[in-house]
């Protein structure tokens, strides 16, 4: 591979090279031609000197960088082509067993004070982590490439768009860099000498080579078992060591796009969330576009990508994971997709919950952790109903349906470029965006949260989603399954303060006035007492998005229940599902005695916030408490109601 890239448009503009006093092993590739912003230069030139690789490469977004990464990685083992006949173009990568999600808990915000970074956040000294940060990274990339990687996150030069720079000694990274983010020399060619951008600083901590020559062989995946996803949001600097997967690793994606980005927007007037983003058109053409958060792994993909079972009805893909939006010229708020590529949750991936998805991937897609067939293609749990009769585990293993353990890990992933997506929007990259017309807020609940309701102004759609709690998943490491807050689906990625970014909610509500979308809550894992799902979800989750245009467009009645609006008897169709009226009734059942429990832990849970929750949250709570007492026991509010004023909502006529 080249050490040296050169881009004749973009020489006018290269900086000469800087008075960098040149050690002996560092190589030419250091300086590139398209560099025109001091910071970004010397900064490239810094981290060569710390961390010590034996070779630089700038991704430039030619053509070939695909096939020349992916052929060195097939021959350096850490990627397998799969069968060109059945997957064209595809290629498995098998992580260290200790290196398969995200790792919550050795995650830092280093801002100045411990209180911007707010409670749910690992606050880090920022002095302390650089000097931590500067020891693990010293020679951490001896032996091995460093890819420097530009990229533009949103459309390159789009009004919503920012842009940022990788560092990576992890081909695997950069390869999903180019599929994740628009990369290459149009990306740095936006980065002026005052444009602001984000560096991203990665290593997976695995010297090939010591200072004293001597040398030890690569393994496939390579990782370090101490592990620091450091982010420095008044820097605009992310540094991360010792992991190569997923958010911990491709920095344009949890940690640029929402962490370091919802510290942007709270100071720039926008949000950055982890929303997908949707185009839902009537049978009668009426355009609908909802943005829509859930917690990691609750199906945000699948509802991007929905076939809709309700005739006439069409669902489009503008993003399946993050959205940043921002109130536009005309008052209403806009919003886009920055990424380029889906990092999608493969199993439970098939032609019954997203056919569209199964589609997108039938080529020139990474996949990661996934089971290998004999034949050389994929396969993960819920990919067929029945497992083929042998696999190669993710771990590289025989492996047989009576294994008694799983033949892909549960957060396996595929990473594919968006345009592969047969639904997608040709709006998907509008420079400014789409409007949004409705908010959803979504969680993964076994019980108490209906199938949807409608919040009744802008100030309970915050509430209700400050209040979220799901169900844990394979996303982040830890148990299953259990029950935890996660605000806006947001817990482990605001950036900041968890109180302040509800108020930066209430301020931007206030800015848009009566241009605020509305505000939904769904819930699809409603259980029975059987255990088993109530609603059937996938492709008849349009009967709610339905609902909720119809309530947008004004052409559907809604009714009061403890906790919103929720659909007339009738508004929601229903048509051709076969569902009892028990079951209906269970999926918008409201228990008062269970709200109120949930109430005392969002009570425990603000306590935990702290001062910085704003006070209209603390009402709607009371708000909340007082109507359950009153359906409760039928009788006045309950005492610990009266802590605050009980303000009157308004309910916004369709
Ligand atoms: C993701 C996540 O990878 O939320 O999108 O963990
Ligand atoms: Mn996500």
């Amino acid at each position: 591979m080249s050490t040296l890239t050169t881009t004749p448009a973009l020489h006018q503009h290269r900086y000469p090279p800087l008075p960098v006093p040149r050690l002996p092993d560092v190589p030419d590739g250091v300086w590139h031609h398209g560099v025109a912003n001091r910071s970004l230069a010397e900064w490239v030139a810094r981290i060569v000197r710390l961390a010590r690789p034996d070779d630089v490469v700038w991704l430039t977004g030619a053509d070939d960088e695909w096939e020349r990464l992916t052929t060195g990685m097939v021959e350096s083992g850490a990627l397998l082509r799969l069968d060109p006949a059945l997957r064209p173009d595809s290629f498995l990568a098998r992580s260290d067993p200790d290196d398969v999600a995200r790792v919550e808990d050795r995650t830092f915000v280093c801002s100045r004070t411990a209180r911007e970074a707010g409670p749910t956040n690992n606050w880090w000294d920022p002095r302390e982590a650089h000097n931590e940060l500067d020891r693990r990274f010293a020679e951490s990339m001896r032996g091995r490439t460093m890819y420097v990687v530009p990229y533009s996150m949103g459309p390159v030069g789009g009004a919503i768009s920012q842009l940022g720079v990788q560092v990576t000694d992890s081909a695997y990274a950069a390869l999903s860099l180019t599929v994740m983010a628009r990369v290459g020399d149009d990306a740095l060619a936006e980065i002026g000498p005052d444009t602001p951008w984000v560096a991203g600083v990665h290593s997976v901590g695995f010297p090939l080579r010591k200072g004293d020559g001597t040398r030890r062989e690569d393994v496939p995946w390579p990782s370090n078992p101490v592990k620091y996803i450091a982010h420095f949001p008044e820097e605009r600097a992310i540094w991360s060591y010792g992991s190569g997967y997923g958010g911990n690793a491709l920095l344009s994606k949890k940690c640029f796009a929402l962490r370091i980005a919802s510290v942007l927007g709270r100071d720039g007037g926008w949000l950055a969330e982890h929303m997908l983003v949707l185009r839902l058109t009537s049978p009668d053409g009426r355009i609908t576009h909802v943005a829509a958060a859930f917690p990691s792994a609750c199906g945000k993909t699948n509802l991007a990508m929905l076939q809709p079972t309700l005739p006439g009805w069409r669902v489009e893909t503008i993003g399946d994971d993050i959205a940043w939006l921002r109130p536009g010229a005309d008052g209403r708020l806009w919003a886009i997709n920055p990424e380029a590529g889906f990092f999608g949750v493969a199993p439970g991936t098939n032609e019954a919950s997203n056919p569209v998805a199964v589609d997108t991937i039938r080529k020139h897609t990474i996949f990661t952790n996934v089971a290998l067939t004999d034949d050389g293609d994929v396969w993960w749990e819920g990919r067929t109903p029945e497992p083929p009769a042998h696999l190669t585990d993710w771990r590289g293993q025989d492996w047989t349906p009576g294994a008694g353990r799983p033949a892909a890990h549960p957060n396996a992933r595929f990473t594919v470029p968006v345009q592969q997506c047969r639904t997608l929007a040709d709006s998907w990259a509008e420079p400014d965006g789409v409007p949004i017309d409705a908010i959803v807020f979504g969680g993964r609940r076994a019980t108490n949260v209906p199938l949807v309701t409608e919040a009744r102004d802008w100030t309970h759609g915050v509430f209700v989603g400050a209040t979220v709690s799901s169900e844990t998943t394979a996303a982040q490491e830890g148990a299953l399954g259990v029950l935890r807050r996660d605000p806006f689906g947001m817990l482990p990625f605001v950036g900041y303060d968890m109180g302040d970014h509800w108020q930066h909610w209430l301020d931007v509500g206030a800015r848009l006035g009566e241009h605020a979308p509305r505000i939904f809550q769904v819930n699809w894992f409603r259980k029975g007492d059987d255990g088993s799902f109530l609603w059937p979800g996938f492709g008849e989750n349009v009967r709610v998005l339905a609902w909720i245009a119809d309530r947008v467009h004004g052409a559907a009645d809604a009714e009061e229940t403890g906790l919103g609006l929720r659909p007339v008897a009738g508004a929601l169709d229903l048509d051709g599902l076969t569902l009892g009226d028990d079951t209906l009734a269970a999926l918008f059942a409201v228990d008062p005695e269970s709200w109120l429990d949930e109430c005392a832990r969002t009570d425990e849970f603000f306590g935990q916030l702290g001062e910085s929750v704003p006070p209209e949250l603390h009402e709607h709570l009371a708000a909340l408490r007082s109507r359950l007492w009153h359906d409760h026991e039928g009788t006045a509010p309950h005492p610990s109601a009266s802590r605050t004023t009980v303000g009157t909502a308004v309910t916004r006529a369709a």
